[in-house]
C-alpha cells in the first residue's frame, strides 16, 4: 500500500508540464490532434542543465525535435501523422507570428528560442520517412540548429528583454533568444502575453499562449524545419519541438493568380479596343479600395458525409474558433446537407487582414473529436471592399 502511493506521489510530481511549438503546429502537436500523443507538452529533454547555461546540454535521444516519452513518440522522424510535408511556406526575409503553448501546471520560467538550420543534408536526416536518425545525426543537426538561433533582436520594433531571474555575467545574460518574464516574481512565461487560460490547447490543466515575433533567413527549402526550444528555469528540463516548414526565396516567382489573369486580359483588352477604356478607370476604382470593411462574414463550407450524431466543427488558432480548444470551437450547420451534397456551413464574423490556422472535426454524440488527416489548412481574411467571403472546402 505505501509502495503504491509512493508510486502515485511521484507520478504526481512528474506530471507537471510544460510547453510546445502550436503555431506552426509542431509534430508534436499534430500528433496530439490525431489523438496519438495524450500529452504534447510533455515532449521533455531531462535531467539536463538548463539554467543557466542554455546551450550546454546536449540532446541525446531527444534530437532537436524532440522524444516524448510519456508516449514512447520519437519526433525526429517523420510519422503516420506528421512529418510528410510542410504545414506552412514562409517567405524568406520576412517577419512571422510564431506561437507556443505552456500548460498552466508547469510555469518554469526561463528563456526560449526559435531556430533553423540551414544545412539541408543534416535536416533531411529528419525528413526521412521511415528512419530514425542516430544520437550522433541528431546531435549534429542540433548543433546546426544552434548556430541558425533566430534572434529576437533580428525584429525590428521588438522588445527583448534580459531574464529577470538571470545575473549579469551568467551565460543567460543574453536578448537574442526570448525571455520569459520573471519565476520568481511570479509573472513568469504566461506574462508574455497574459492571454487567458485556454487560449491555446494542453492536455493537463488548460494552456496560454506564448507569442513572439521571428525573422524568417533569406534560405529557400521546399520542406525544412523550425525547431523550438524552451530551457526551463525551475526544473532540469529542455523542451524541443519540431513544425515542418517550406521557405520560398524573398524575390522568388509567384504562381499566377485568377486575379492576375483577369487584370491583365483586361489591359490586353484596353490596349487594343480605345473604346473600351472609359470602362477601365470604374473598375479599377472598385478594386482599388480606398476604405477596407474592418470585419468579413467569412462563410466555411466544409462537405462532409457524416452518421446521425456526428457535428461538424471548425477548430483554429484563433479565439473564434476556440483556439485549439475544441470544446470552444463552433459548430457548422447541416441545414443544408443532402445525400448528394452533405453541405456543412457556418458564417463567422473575423477581421480584416487575420491569420490563422484551422481544421474542421468531427464530433461524436460522445463527445469524441476527430480532427481532418494531414498538415492544418491556413486563411488570410481578405482586406477589402467586399464584407463577405468564401471558403469551399472539402473533409480530409
Ligand atoms: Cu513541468
Amino acid at each position: 500500500m505505501r509502495s503504491s502511493l509512493v508510486q502515485l506521489l511521484s507520478f504526481a510530481v512528474g506530471i507537471h508540464a510544460h510547453g510546445y511549438l502550436s503555431s506552426p503546429m509542431s509534430r508534436t502537436g499534430l500528433n496530439a490532434q490525431a489523438g496519438a500523443d495524450t500529452c504534447p507538452e510533455c515532449t521533455i529533454l531531462e535531467p539536463v542543465t538548463a539554467w543557466p547555461d542554455l546551450d550546454s546540454a546536449q540532446v541525446g535521444r531527444s534530437g532537436p525535435c524532440g522524444y516524448n516519452a510519456r508516449v514512447s513518440v520519437d519526433y525526429n522522424q517523420p510519422g503516420p501523422n506528421w512529418g510528410s510535408q510542410p504545414v506552412i511556406t514562409y517567405t524568406g526575409g520576412s517577419t512571422v507570428d510564431v506561437q507556443w503553448c505552456l500548460d498552466n501546471n508547469g510555469d518554469h520560467g526561463g528563456m526560449f528560442t526559435y531556430r533553423i538550420c540551414q544545412d539541408q543534408a543534416l535536416v533531411d536526416k529528419l525528413l526521412t520517412p521511415g528512419y530514425l536518425p542516430t544520437d550522433a545525426e541528431k546531435q549534429a543537426a542540433e548543433d546546426c540548429f544552434r548556430a541558425g538561433e533566430l534572434k529576437c533582436t533580428d525584429v525590428v520594433g521588438q522588445t527583448c528583454d534580459y531574464n529577470p531571474d538571470c545575473q549579469e555575467g551568467q551565460a543567460c545574460w543574453r536578448n537574442d533568444w526570448f525571455t520569459c518574464k520573471g519565476f520568481n516574481d511570479g509573472a513568469k512565461c504566461r506574462g508574455v502575453d497574459n492571454a487567458p487560460l485556454n487560449s491555446c490547447y494542453t492536455s493537463i490543466a488548460g494552456g496560454y499562449t506564448v507569442s513572439s515575433k521571428i525573422k524568417i533567413p533569406n534560405y529557400v527549402s521546399n520542406h525544412t524545419l523550425l525547431s523550438f526550444k524552451w530551457n526551463s528555469y525551475q526544473t532540469p528540463q529542455i523542451y524541443l519541438t519540431c513544425a515542418d516548414i517550406a521557405i520560398t526565396g524573398s524575390g522568388g516567382s509567384v504562381p499566377p493568380t485568377s486575379s492576375k489573369a483577369v487584370t491583365s486580359s483586361t489591359k490586353a483588352a484596353t490596349s487594343s479596343t480605345r473604346t473600351t477604356s472609359s470602362t477601365v478607370p470604374s473598375s479599377a476604382a472598385s478594386s482599388a479600395c480606398a476604405t477596407p470593411v474592418p470585419t468579413v462574414a467569412v462563410t466555411f463550407n466544409s462537405k462532409t458525409t457524416t452518421s446521425f450524431g456526428q457535428t461538424i466543427k471548425i477548430a483554429g488558432s484563433i479565439s473564434q474558433l476556440g483556439s485549439w480548444d475544441t470544446a470552444n470551437a463552433p459548430a457548422l450547420s447541416a441545414s443544408q446537407y443532402t445525400a448528394s451534397n452533405p453541405l456543412w456551413t457556418t458564417t463567422i464574423n473575423l477581421p480584416a487582414g487575420t491569420s490563422f490556422e484551422y481544421k474542421f472535426i468531427k464530433v461524436e454524440s460522445s463527445g469524441a473529436v476527430t480532427y481532418e488527416s494531414g498538415a492544418n489548412r491556413a486563411y488570410t481574411v481578405p482586406k477589402s471592399c467586399s464584407s463577405a467571403a468564401t471558403v469551399d472546402t472539402q473533409w480530409k
